[in-house]
């Protein structure tokens, strides 16, 4: 184990609990720089990023050419506020609507603003296109969903760490199992004022669960037969993560209402959006929604650069067969491994479970030890272990990433 330097990682680490809040427990490693599929920690020890932030971090970190957009924004002009009109956001508009093809998009910073925006716009449209009583409109939700830590969010939220005395708790939600047409059918059918339904195409912080093939598509059709808005929460597993630009893209699904956040600026800047079609976003009016920060011209030049990386450097294409690889060679080792149990995904957001019970310990000493050689990752829930890298990696990292993490787990066999 590699002596922490006493001034830097020490010093940063002791700097963080004294006068920070506790709200994470982070791995120790304390890092500097990253380039690409890189991080350095303060030691200048290199490391393999397989959390790339939650998939914020898909272009790669520091990429030149988002870096460049932001630095030549920032010099320029930063922040106007929507008080006035700024010459970056209807660029951006433009390029992001044309790009994920939907006629607009309502600009945010973060990924649980942009649900919070999605929550109110599916709300609105409910009253005032479907004629559900007012306050009467119902959203549902998937068990073991994670979409923001806001006390609306959190209210819907069945993970007690991130919920318990939090309340009184947001109403509104009817909760049901992920990827069980029927029980959705069941709550479409015994609720009448439905408005939307909320649902993350892959299930990331539950432990990256994929749903049956056809969940998606079959999901959306009875949104549609019901009347019911498609509320899509892509911010983890869009931007090309799964090996398509959208997950939904798998189903040929287009959702009523997208959800982007992380990726859409590669990690460089908090930009997130919503986008929807005219018949449900002509529902919001000035002065309805918000945010001092929301549009502003550097997160609109960040954001067109990092669409422009995922599109130039065909990322979804390279997640997409990386991802194959990945789980290929994983799934080699995992036959003959009595601490490795399964590995699941698709493109480049994977999870392997650890054959330990959910309170071991198990899954984060492994991880302790994926640093010592060299490579960062962490537990979701207990015992599963999310893999996910910047998506420009190449085949040859990959393979060395799949020998450190087969090594590793060597040790724990
Ligand atoms: C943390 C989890 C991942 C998200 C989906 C909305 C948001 C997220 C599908 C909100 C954010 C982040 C939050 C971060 C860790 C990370 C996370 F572990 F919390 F659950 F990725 F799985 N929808 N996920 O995954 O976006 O407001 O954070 O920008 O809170 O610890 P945000």
């Amino acid at each position: 184990m590699a002596v922490l330097n006493k001034k830097s990682s020490q010093h940063s680490i002791e700097l963080e609990d004294k006068y920070g809040a506790h709200n994470y427990h982070p791995l120790p490693v304390v890092l500097s720089r990253g380039e690409g599929v890189y991080v350095w920690d303060v030691e200048g020890k290199k490391y393999y990023d397989f959390l790339s932030a939650y998939s914020a971090v898909n272009q790669g970190h520091c990429h030149p050419k988002i870096v460049g957009a932001m630095v030549d924004q920032a010099k320029t002009l930063t922040l106007t506020s929507r008080a006035f009109y700024n010459d970056k956001l209807g660029e951006y508009e433009k390029f992001a609507t044309e790009y994920f093809g939907f006629d607009k998009l309502l600009p945010m910073n973060t990924g649980a603003e942009a649900v919070e925006t999605a929550l109110k716009l599916c709300r609105k449209w409910a009253y005032e296109k479907k004629g559900i009583p007012e306050n009467e409109a119902q959203i549902i939700v998937c068990e073991n969903n994670f979409h923001g830590r806001t006390t609306t969010i959190i209210s819907f939220s069945n993970d007690p760490i991130a919920r318990k005395n939090f309340g009184p708790y947001t109403e509104g939600f009817i909760k049901i199992e992920y990827d069980n047409l029927s029980a959705l059918e069941q709550a479409l059918e015994n609720n009448a004022n439905v408005a939307g339904f909320l649902v993350e195409p892959i299930q990331g912080e539950a432990g990256v669960y994929v749903p049956s093939e056809g969940y998606l598509a079959k999901a959306k059709a009875l949104c549609e037969r019901y009347n019911v808005l498609f509320l899509a929460d892509e911010v983890q597993t869009g931007i090309a993560r799964t090996g398509q630009l959208l997950a939904v893209n798998y189903e040929n699904v287009k959702p009523d209402v997208l959800i982007l956040g992380k990726a859409l600026s590669g990690g460089a800047y908090p930009v997130s959006a919503v986008l929807a079609d005219d018949a449900i976003m002509g529902v919001i009016k000035p002065g309805n929604h918000g945010s001092t920060f929301g549009g502003n011209p550097v997160a609109a030049v960040v954001a067109i650069a990092a669409l422009e990386v995922i599109r130039d450097e065909k990322l979804a294409e390279n997640a997409f067969e990386l991802g194959e690889l990945f789980r290929s060679e994983l799934n080699k080792y995992i036959e003959n491994s009595k601490i490795a149990s399964l590995v699941r995904g698709k493109g480049l957001l994977n999870a392997i479970l650890i054959n330990d019970s959910e309170d071991s310990e198990t899954a984060w000493n492994i991880c302790v030890a994926l640093k010592e050689n060299g490579l960062l990752a962490k537990p979701t829930h207990g015992n599963i272990i999310r893999f996910a890298p910047p998506l420009v990696m190449n085949r040859e990292q990959l393979l060395e990433c799949v020998d450190i993490i087969t090594k590793t787990l060597k040790d724990f066999e």
